[in-house]
């Protein structure tokens, strides 16, 4: 597959980013090098679960003895490496070796089953798959031996953590270091994945220059430097925690990581008094269950400063119990793996962080507001939400179709979401076009798992369409027509049968309703917004 399958930003746009400072000509390899000399002692990455506590040097040392033990092995620049951890120290250590050789993970999320790593693995010709032995009850070394036989390009996996089984573990693959050809600053770093609203998921090319803009513009409007402890409660993975400002943003500031094995208050609520944590990230379902833990918890929480609260919107009520609750700032974002990140600021008043999902990052974030014919709509108006800038990708990897419907001819990238902008230039969330599922934060492409279930022998036709929850915000309800005939098909078998096509398990449909016929809109489509609306219907009876 070409080098050349990314698009990328015209020469007069890098020029520009660069003058105006946005792109510092860095890369994440080189980045961790320089702070391995200034402060090689300040801790960097902390693993409660392991018990593991790097430091700057000991993570610039681990990067580059897994970097050599990569190389020998043949891994090499531009290959691509699928990357399914846990919150575990490891993740950094693999993810840091491969940016210092110009491998490029592929980020995959714990979630994840065989459907999506097969793809994932054979999308990308990928050479190398990286998991820990077990996590959540979980066996990811099957996962990897199924995925293994039938995608001819996967020479390795490396288990991070745990029995290794048949693969080789990852502590085995250290070598001495020795010199690579690393990567140029406007390479691209890895592919992140898209939320999606296609059959199969999207690959995002994010560079070292346009992602590490993100992380340092993302630390000056959260207040992150070297004193800041970061607490990765999301999985590692996700594009919020890891830029927004994330632990990539906190290890730019040269502050301290810690990983939080998983999100409940139980486990974190602890991790925050004893490692002192001034800010993390939560999808809005969690901030609701933290503020409703927090008053009675016998945890002191007070060196929190900042909560960033995104992936989906937060409703107005629950942002203002966030302040009396957990007694810290909270920045709502509005953020996409794509690109534009927008943040209320910390200094904004209070009505506009709980009413607005807040303003760009960069003054060379370009917004536009476009109705159906991508004709702007008046200021303050509603409309399609488009978008351009130093940190926005000018298209999805290896996609040339879509990406001839999902950015505009000068390059906008159509995020999908409806919005509209207030006076003070702050986004507020007003709905959605694209066709995706948005479960607390976990997106679900509703034609991925309409295929899924059209796959069953019985089904005649399938159209999944979110409806409203009142934790996760949106659940995943789908519509089933039977074959005539087909005798009678319960919802649990439908459910199991997307189940075991080995889907992630936020897809599997929450609700499954048989039906004679689809609502029609006038041209004789399926209206997804009648199903929509008879979703909420049963769901709120
Ligand atoms: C409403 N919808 C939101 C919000 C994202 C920071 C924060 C989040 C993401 C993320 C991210 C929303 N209110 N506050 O990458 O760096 C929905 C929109 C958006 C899509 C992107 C980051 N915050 N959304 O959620 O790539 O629909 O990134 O287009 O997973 O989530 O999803 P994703």
């Amino acid at each position: 597959m070409s080098t050349q399958a990314a698009p990328t930003w015209p020469a007069e746009f890098a020029e520009k980013y660069r003058a105006a400072g946005w792109w510092r000509g860095e890369t994440f390899g080189e980045m961790l090098r320089q702070r391995a000399e200034e402060h090689p002692d300040r801790i960097a990455i902390v693993d409660p679960v392991a018990g593991s506590r790097w430091t700057y040097a000991d993570l610039d040392r681990r990067a580059d003895r897994l970097a050599a033990g990569f190389l020998a092995r043949g891994i090499a620049k531009n290959d691509k490496v699928v990357v399914q951890l846990p919150n575990i120290a490891e993740f950094f250590e693999v993810i840091f070796a491969l940016f210092r050789i110009g491998a490029l993970p592929v980020f995959a999320l714990p979630a994840h089953r065989e459907t999506e790593i097969a793809y994932f693995c054979e999308f990308t010709e990928a050479t190398a798959y990286i998991i820990a032995a077990e996590h959540g009850g979980y066996d990811y070394r099957e996962l990897a031996a199924r995925t293994r036989a039938h995608v001819p390009t996967l020479k390795h996996v490396f288990v991070a953590q745990g029995d290794p089984g048949d693969f080789e573990a990852l502590a085995e693959v250290a070598g001495e270091p020795v010199g690579y050809g690393g990567p140029r600053p406007d390479d691209l770093a890895f592919l992140q994945l898209s939320g999606g609203s296609t059959g199969v998921p999207k690959l995002i090319p994010r560079t070292h220059d346009d992602y590490i803009y993100s992380l340092w513009g993302s630390n000056e409007i959260c207040g992150v430097d070297e004193n800041s402890v970061y607490l990765v409660v999301l999985p590692a993975a996700h594009n919020f925690p890891l830029s927004s400002p994330g632990s990539l943003g906190t290890l730019y500031a040269g502050g301290r990581v810690v990983l939080c094995p998983q999100p409940s208050p139980e486990v974190a609520f602890p991790l925050i008094e004893r490692e002192g944590v001034t800010i993390t990230g939560l999808v809005p379902p969690l901030a609701l269950l933290w503020t409703e833990a927090a008053p009675g918890s016998a945890h002191d929480l007070s060196s929190l400063d900042v909560l960033l609260v995104g992936g989906a919107k937060f409703s107005e009520e629950a942002a203002r119990r966030v302040r009396p609750a957990l007694g810290c700032t909270l920045q709502q974002v509005f953020g996409m793996a794509e690109g534009l990140v927008n943040y209320t600021r910390l200094d904004d008043p209070v009505e506009t962080v709980v009413t607005t999902q807040g303003r760009p990052i960069s003054p060379d974030d370009e917004i536009l507001v476009v109705d159906d014919e991508d004709r702007e709509v008046a200021p303050g108006a509603t409309g399609h939400l488009l978008t351009r800038g130093p940190y926005t990708i000018r298209g999805y990897w290896n996609a040339p179709e879509h990406n001839a419907r999902s950015f505009t001819e000068d390059g906008f990238y159509r995020t999908g979401d409806v919005v509209r902008v207030t006076e003070t230039g702050h986004i507020v969330v007003e709905g959605r076009a694209k066709d995706q599922i948005n479960r607390g934060g976990e997106k679900v492409a509703a034609e991925e798992v309409e295929n899924h279930i059209l796959a069953h022998p019985a089904v005649h036709d399938a159209n999944v369409v979110a409806e409203p929850d009142p934790y996760l915000g949106e659940r995943v309800c789908a519509y089933v027509i039977l074959r005539p005939g087909a005798g009678p098909l319960k919802a649990v078998a439908v459910k199991r049968f997307v189940r075991e096509r080995g889907l992630a398990a936020y897809k599997v449909p929450d609700r499954v309703e048989f039906v004679d016929a689809f609502p029609q809109t006038g041209v004789g489509k399926v209206s997804k917004k009648d199903l929509r609306d008879a979703a909420a219907r049963t769901a709120s009876l």
